[in-house]
């Protein structure tokens, strides 16, 4: 019997900020002690993650203890074997971004923006990070004319050029994943979904150096299908990282231990990652992104990360078991879902041909499509009792 441990293989991931959240909210003060940043490594490490990532303020304070706390952080992943996969800044939490980061109004924001991100992809890049993640929490507005939303993508686009304009200079083997979320901090946040934030990659100067880093509770919070917006991330290529938490449908931001939630749609979106049966799976970094609920005190906060992986490794046993049940191929086979790969037009063929065609439109209107049956053999891996 499998008993999940985490392995190195897994390559699961933690955010520093996550374990170290101190339960601050819009209500209250934080409910748990500050957690030295390289202690969490330490910790992390234990458990069996695999990498750890950071936002510079989570790690770094932008004083004299800079250098310090950078030794004592590369002499725990020396001795842990822990590496950094991603690095992200924070643009959002400082008042100076209180109206946004490389889309502020103000030019001189924008400005040290940039020079803030360029100084933390400087500091990734000497740490061994191929992805550099940005969120733009704070790109947005509560305002109808307060913002003029072409010239803010025109900046959005600009910043973004500019910084993989500087990574190619450096020769830096870093790419850049922007991180769509609808709203929360700002009333409406620009590039709201993984669509919006497509649709702006093929503006680019370099859109090979830029993709997506999916979140599942931000998509949720929309009452979108995760599963299906990696999907299609994956069919673009687009797939650079992912962000695994827990969401109950649309409402605040939860941030819950992956699993937690909508867990019908942890099972899909592991069995996304894994290719849904075929070989165009997601293969880089399994990173979670939550938050350990405020009421926890530390005993909680490691066991909500523990979980996060165990949950992760669970749902990947079902899923391999669901894949591999033969009663499973006969329903995929039933429901007529490897006949999608079938092209409309077959070879040879002109719109001719399917113009001038009888349709039994009757019958393919009665036909049965055995899709109940197909998601029940789901439920019963998900439950427990296949
Ligand atoms: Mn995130």
């Amino acid at each position: 019997m499998n008993d999940y441990t985490p392995q190195p293989d897994d390559k699961f991931s933690f955010g520093l900020w996550t374990v170290g959240w101190q339960g601050v909210d819009v209500f209250g003060p934080a409910s748990r002690p500050l957690l030295d940043p390289v202690a969490a490594t330490y910790k992390l490490a234990e458990l069996g993650a695999a990498a750890v990532t950071f936002h510079d303020d989570d790690l770094l304070p932008d004083d004299g203890a800079r250098d310090a706390t950078l030794d004592r952080f590369t002499k725990a992943l020396a001795d842990t074997g822990l590496v950094v996969e991603m690095v992200t800044t924070n643009l959002f939490s400082h008042p100076v971004f209180k109206e946004g980061g490389f889309t502020a109004n103000n030019r001189e924001v924008r400005r040290y923006a940039l020079a803030k991100v360029l100084r933390n992809i400087d500091l990734a890049a000497s740490l061994g990070a191929q992805t550099f993640v940005l969120w733009g929490g704070r790109e947005g507005a509560e305002h109808g004319a307060s913002k003029n939303v072409r010239a803010a993508l025109d900046r959005y686009v600009e910043s973004l050029d500019l910084l993989c304009a500087y990574v190619k200079e450096q020769g830096y083997p870093m790419r850049f994943a922007l991180e769509p979320k609808p709203n929360e901090p700002r009333g409406d946040i620009l590039l709201p979904t993984l669509g919006h934030a497509l649709a702006l990659i093929s503006e680019l100067e370099h859109p090979d150096l830029v993709g997506l880093n999916p979140e599942v509770g931000h998509e949720e919070m929309a009452s979108l299908n995760f599963a299906h917006g990696i999907a299609q991330a994956l069919w673009h290529g687009k797939l650079f990282h992912v962000d695994l938490n827990g969401q109950h449908g649309p409402r605040f931001d939860q941030d819950l231990r992956f699993g937690a939630g909508n867990l019908r749609g942890a099972f899909w979106t592991v069995d996304t990652l894994l290719g849904s049966g075929t070989e165009n799976r997601y293969d880089g970094y399994v990173h979670f992104d939550f938050k350990p609920p405020r009421a926890e005190a530390m005993d909680g906060v490691w066991d909500s990360a523990r979980s996060c992986m165990r949950n992760y490794l669970i749902l990947r046993d079902k899923v391999q078991a669901f894949r591999a049940d033969p009663e499973v191929a006969a329903a995929l086979a039933a429901a007529a879902v490897p006949e999608l790969d079938l092209p409309t037009l077959a070879e040879g063929e002109s719109l001719a041909d399917l113009r001038e065609a009888t349709y039994d439109v009757q019958g393919l209107a009665e036909r049965s499509v055995a899709m109940e049956a197909l998601d029940q053999l789901a439920m019963e891996h998900l439950l427990g009792v296949r």
